[in-house]
């Protein structure tokens, strides 16, 4: 049974040749992959008193309720993932490791570490996506990591790296879907260099290393992840974006978008279609900068809607991997994956509710007036109908009803972790 106010949206769309159903249909194959690091604020479990450090990325806030162990972590990530609708994936850090008390370096680090993991997704459905972690650790304590000048140093994030590949195979082939593994290191410098570029040299090299192993695609597949500032190495950053640009077109790995890595006037909407021309896939990490690199929770704003036109404009989702990648410890943290991954299937959604065949029609006729007049009308069809009858659908609450469900949580379960 549908809501009136879906049969009327579905009217209105359908005078713009627009088929709601299909557009439904399409929304629930699109998995997006969320981030396990917005619950405790990029802390990691490898200590009882871990905590993000370094990296070139900063969470800021301190509201209550942070997660403080991986069971309090899968247990708020429930709470999430029951109030976002859809079927979608968990994108784990390895800093996320289950070490059970024992002292493992990240360079050891095995399939067992994150066994408890596999099975967790196993269990919901979930696929899952993995990162090797190249910060909050001694040996990035300064800076650098797979392009530091120390070779005993490279070394060590190397077989991270290696022993992460092997890790993310045995996630893919036990969950049956490929694990993506997203390469970020924070390499760079604060102030300005003067050798730009031995350690993009040495980058390649370590890189080379890394992923000399073949993997089988059905279960890992790897992307790199570019930057053009962080906190502490705003003069340089040796992975920029045409260094793994130049990386991915070269060595077929898949290259890594993040909205919030580029000059704030900068879209990456914009760079899809021309990276998709050169590589075989793409990771986006949606994100929200705010000034900067601030990793704002990801609203449907004109940004997020953008990206998700292009994907849905070019045919292109089919090669894209969705990730999230936003952390604000400043609000309850689980609202806050919800509103980020709630907002960007609403800017897919809208996406797929675009009068395509109209605008695209009024562009080949060369009648811009039309495809002006067009995209600004379209901003106020009735999607809200859709996406409510979508929630409806997938049994998940309608409208800001998931806040309650978030508020009573934070009463009875975060309030206690004081
Ligand atoms: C940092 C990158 C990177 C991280 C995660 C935690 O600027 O965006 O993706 O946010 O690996
Ligand atoms: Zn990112």
């Amino acid at each position: 049974m549908n809501t009136p106010a879906y049969a009327l949206a579905q009217e209105t769309y359908a005078a713009l040749g627009v088929d709601t159903e299909a557009a439904l249909q399409k929304l629930q194959t699109v998995p997006i992959s969320l981030h396990c690091w917005q619950g405790d604020d990029v802390s990691g479990s490898e200590h009882p008193d871990a905590s993000l450090t370094g990296g070139g990325i900063q969470a800021t806030g301190n509201y209550p309720g942070k997660a403080r162990n991986l069971q309090e972590l899968r247990q708020d990530l429930d709470r999430a993932i029951s109030l976002i609708p859809g079927r979608h994936r968990l994108n784990l850090h390895a800093c996320y490791a289950d070490l059970g008390g024992q002292k493992i370096d990240r360079n050891q680090y095995t399939t067992a570490q994150f066994q408890g993991w596999i099975d967790w997704c196993k269990l919901r459905g979930l696929g899952l996506d993995f990162n090797p972690t190249y910060f909050s650790h001694p040996l990035a304590a300064d800076g650098f990591t797979l392009s530091h000048k120390d070779a005993g140093v490279r070394q060590f994030w190397i077989e991270h790296g290696i022993a992460c590949r092997k890790i993310a195979a045995e996630m893919g082939k036990q969950l049956g879907t490929p694990c993506v593994t997203n390469f970020w290191i924070p390499d760079g410098y604060k102030d300005t260099p003067v050798d730009r570029k031995a350690p993009r040299q040495r980058l390649e090299a370590s890189l080379d290393a890394v992923f000399a192993e073949k993997i089988d695609p059905a279960f890992n597949v790897d992307a790199v992840e570019s930057k053009l500032f962080g906190i502490g190495s705003e003069s340089y950053v040796v992975g920029s974006h045409e260094f793994y640009m130049g990386y991915a077109v070269k060595n077929g790995t898949l290259l890594c978008l993040d909205a919030g890595h580029f000059h704030p006037t900068e879209s990456i909407a914009d760079k899809i279609s021309s990276v998709l021309q050169f590589v075989p896939e793409i990771l986006l990490h949606v994100s929200r900068g705010v000034r900067w690199d601030s990793d704002h929770v990801v609203l449907a704003d004109d940004a997020t809607r953008a990206i998700m036109e292009e994907l849905v404009r070019g045919d292109f989702l089919g090669r894209t991997h969705i990730g999230l990648d936003f952390f604000d410890a400043s609000i309850n943290r689980i609202a806050a994956w919800v509103i980020g991954a709630r907002d960007a299937l609403k800017a897919l959604l809208a996406a797929l509710l675009e009068p395509a065949a109209r605008l695209r029609e009024a562009e080949d006729a060369g009648d811009y007036t039309t495809r002006l007049a067009l995209l600004e009308e379209a901003r106020t069809l009735p999607m809200g109908a859709v996406w409510d009858e979508y929630c409806v659908r997938q049994n998940v609450p309608v409208g800001p009803a998931w806040l309650d469900d978030v508020k009573h949580y934070e009463r009875t379960v975060l309030a206690g972790r004081a």
